[in-house]
């Protein structure tokens, strides 16, 4: 018999990478995707299966955390042995403009799939993992932040994050659910959301190096985030569900890094130097010099020509908009328990990281480029 998971949030960065890594062992793997007005599958669609075949691997449902009857509905027909509760409005800045939305998607959300599985009396057959954050830690209370460290949400999105932690916690406690909560620091890939600082800031550099954008604007430089791969991070999950106990487990790699060097990085990744002066607002970073070897065999070669020119250019500025209200400003994740427990281990390094997502972001943007010198309008959304 094929082991049944269901995920919420398959069409997310995680859901996508889960839903391949479940595939490949052989799971059946449902997942609830939201009603678009365009389609949103782009991240899975490599596994899509025609609804004609039979014994599909993945099977999708239309669905929205924020609806009970048809959460139970699915969880119901699916009867799966595993739920991995990725769904939500993950997006730390944006939950300071929809606090309410996001309190019903990433609170509520988590205690109505619980309570759907208790309902359905499928407490004693289906592990429930909830996908927690190193946000819970917000204004830190212990460096490096573990299992024990004391939680301070410092952003709306934390603090419903916070009730749905705690709530996987007490049914756990209360009905003997296998419910555990992976507290997971900040992970990304080339499929991470494209306005989330690593992917603007490799996208932006891929964009720089190609001509086809000025400069970046940012918002916090100092910040400190614990980056690992989310390729690395889905691995962690599956492993959370195959302990015969349920706990809470944080994953991170124990590296911290700022926005400033991560900026730094990702440029130096294709052979290019940057300087960074100034302070708060006024701080900006110029383009100090070329390795020009790197440069055409990362970029390529018709690049380097109208690059050169560009030595001694702005290329990143500081627009206060992007500040958050209130600020986490440290996070670093110290992931004993999953090393000693569940024997895991992060493949990727950040180099490697950042080298697997400017690799991605370049192919993508050199299609964009060669769209537009044939004369096609390419709109960048995301500026
Ligand atoms: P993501 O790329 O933003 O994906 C979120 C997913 O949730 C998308 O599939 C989205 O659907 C779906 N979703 C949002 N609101 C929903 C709703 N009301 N009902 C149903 N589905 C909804 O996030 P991610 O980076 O993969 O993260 C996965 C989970 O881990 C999230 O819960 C996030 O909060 C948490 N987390 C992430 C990190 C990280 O660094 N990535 C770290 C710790 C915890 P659409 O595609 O339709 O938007
Ligand atoms: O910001 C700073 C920003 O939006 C990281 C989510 O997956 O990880 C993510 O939340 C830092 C913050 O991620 C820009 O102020 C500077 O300090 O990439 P982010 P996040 O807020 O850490 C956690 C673990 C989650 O659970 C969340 O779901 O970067 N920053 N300049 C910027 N951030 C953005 N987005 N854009 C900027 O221009």
């Amino acid at each position: 018999m094929r082991k049944v998971a269901l995920i919420t949030g398959i069409t997310g960065q995680d859901g996508a990478y889960l839903a391949e890594y479940l595939i490949k062992k052989g799971y059946t793997v449902h997942g609830i995707k939201r009603r678009s007005s365009m389609f949103n599958t782009e991240r899975i669609d490599h596994l899509y299966q025609d609804p004609h075949i039979e014994n599909r691997s993945l099977i999708l449902h239309y669905g929205d955390l924020t609806d009970s009857l048809n959460l139970t509905r699915i969880i119901g027909e699916t009867q799966p042995d595993e739920i991995y509760n990725l769904a939500a409005m993950s997006h730390v800045k944006v939950s300071f403009d929809t606090p309410e939305y996001t309190a019903n998607a990433d609170a509520l959300g988590v205690l109505r799939i619980l309570e759907a599985v208790r309902l359905l009396n499928l407490a004693h057959k289906t592990r429930i993992y909830q996908a927690s954050t190193s946000e819970l830690y917000g204004l830190v209370q212990e460096v490096p932040q573990k299992e024990t460290t004391p939680f301070y949400p410092r952003s709306p999105y934390a603090v419903a994050k916070l009730y749905g932690y705690w709530i996987t916690v007490n049914y756990r406690e209360a009905y003997g659910m296998h419910a555990s909560n992976g507290i997971l620091f900040n992970h990304e890939s080339p499929l991470r959301g494209e306005t989330f600082v690593t992917r603007k800031v490799t996208r932006a550099v891929s964009r720089i190096a190609l001509g086809m954008q000025n400069k970046v604007y940012m918002g916090n430089l100092s910040a400190k985030r614990d980056w690992g791969h989310a390729k690395d991070y889905v691995r962690a999950m599956y492993a959370i569900l195959q302990q015969d106990e349920p706990s809470d487990y944080v994953i991170a790699t124990g590296i911290t890094t700022t926005i400033r060097d991560f900026i730094r990085m990702s440029f130096d990744e294709i052979g290019v130097g940057i300087e960074f002066q100034g302070e708060g607002v006024q701080e900006t970073a110029r383009l100090t010099g070329i390795d020009e070897k790197r440069f055409t065999h990362k970029v390529g070669n018709e690049y380097i020509e109208t690059f050169r020119k560009r030595i001694g250019e702005e290329v990143v500025g500081v627009d206060p908009n992007y500040f958050r209200p209130s600020e986490v400003d440290l996070l670093i994740g110290d992931a004993t328990k999953a090393r000693t427990r569940l024997g895991w281990e992060p493949k990727y390094s950040l180099n490697a990281l950042i080298e697997d997502m400017m690799y991605n972001d370049l192919k993508l943007m050199k299609k964009d480029f060669y769209l537009k010198k044939e004369g096609y309008t390419i709109l960048n959304y995301f500026e």
